[in-house]
């Protein structure tokens, strides 16, 4: 396994093979839900908006008083999991090992270094039933770039220096919010995606939601050209960008992107995921029509699961675990 890592980060090739696009940075005080729409959502471009969370920080001694006897469902990825060919993972995201615990019991781990080595992730966690959720800067997003159908809750992303979440897409618009520490976002258009090699959409026919066919098999910062030579055309269409603290990434629904956090200590983000508007954006589709198929092929696991859930002790806990999966 190893020597697959070992392989992929000695091909420096990979520098010379790609071509390197940015993201424009937009204050927010030049913004209109107006403009916003006609530059940005309406033709699925992605945007850094900047100035408005300005006065944010949710370092750990902030999240800990805030959040400290909440419990969260953390992901356990192990350190191994990138050192791996992806051709041979069996879950992935919300599909990998989980544990339900306190929010000052995970800040214990941040701050020992445990959570990194064993790379463990506060991933897409619902911060509605938690004292956060009226944060003004947060709940005044929205209203400001005119984006009025949320999808989701506010979900909160805490975890070690140095994770990686892997390359994928969402089927809607998302705004991932930096509120402590930095990430570096690769991004990739959707016409990339058959050169970016997706887990196939039957996937989930075998793995239910463990596995999702959202997720690329390859390492774009590590590419095996052998295996997966389109990649080479993706490359050339591969854009990259630090987010900082109190920025704003509205990532458009379809849009490839893995998000690493930088630095050796805790980082914070907040994301939300909105109705994709105008709709004929993604009608015709095929990177939103194959992960609705895949979603489908999962229904049989997810229904035996639910089923198995009903008849247990832990109900409510197999549950929730479940909802969160999607
Ligand atoms: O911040 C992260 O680790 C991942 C966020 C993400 O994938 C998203 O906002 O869509």
């Amino acid at each position: 396994m190893s020597e697959y890592y070992t392989k992929l980060t000695n091909d420096f090739q990979a520098k010379e093979e790609t071509t390197v696009n940015t993201i424009k940075r937009v204050d927010i005080s030049t913004l209109t839900p107006e403009t916003f729409f006609e530059q940005f959502q309406k033709v699925g471009t992605p945007v850094i908006i900047t100035g408005l969370l300005k006065e944010l920080d949710w370092n750990l001694d902030y999240l800990s008083e805030k959040l400290g006897t909440q419990e969260f469902l953390l992901r356990f990825y192990g350190h191994e999991r990138y050192k791996q060919d992806k051709r041979q993972w069996t879950n992935t995201g919300s599909g990998v090992e989980t544990q339900s615990m306190l929010f000052r019991e995970y800040a214990e781990m941040l701050r020992n270094h445990q959570a990194h080595e064993n790379d463990v992730y506060l991933a897409k966690c619902s911060i509605q039933n938690t004292i956060l959720a009226n944060t003004v800067c947060l709940t005044n997003l929205g209203q400001q770039l005119g984006l009025n159908k949320p999808v989701s809750d506010f979900n909160l992303w805490v975890g070690p220096g140095g994770h990686i979440e892997c390359l994928h897409y969402d089927a809607v618009d998302g705004t991932l919010m930096q509120l402590h520490g930095s990430k570096k976002v690769v991004l990739f258009p959707p016409s990339q995606t058959n050169n970016l090699y997706p887990f196939p959409f039957y996937i989930h026919l075998r793995y239910g939601m463990k596995l999702r066919c959202w997720f690329s098999q390859v390492y774009p910062e590590r590419p095996d050209f052998q295996s997966f030579p389109k990649l080479k055309q993706a490359l050339q269409h591969k854009h990259e960008v630090i987010l900082n603290q109190g920025e704003i990434l509205y990532i458009p629904a379809d849009w490839w992107h893995e998000v690493t956090a930088l630095g050796d200590e805790m980082v914070c983000s907040v994301n939300r995921f909105w109705s994709v508007s105008p709709i004929s954006r993604i009608v015709f589709s095929w990177t939103i029509l194959r992960a609705n198929l895949g979603t489908l092929c999962a229904y049989p696991h997810t229904l035996l699961n639910l089923a198995i859930a009903l008849f247990s002790r832990e109900r409510k806990q197999k549950i929730a675990k479940i909802s969160q999966m999607f």
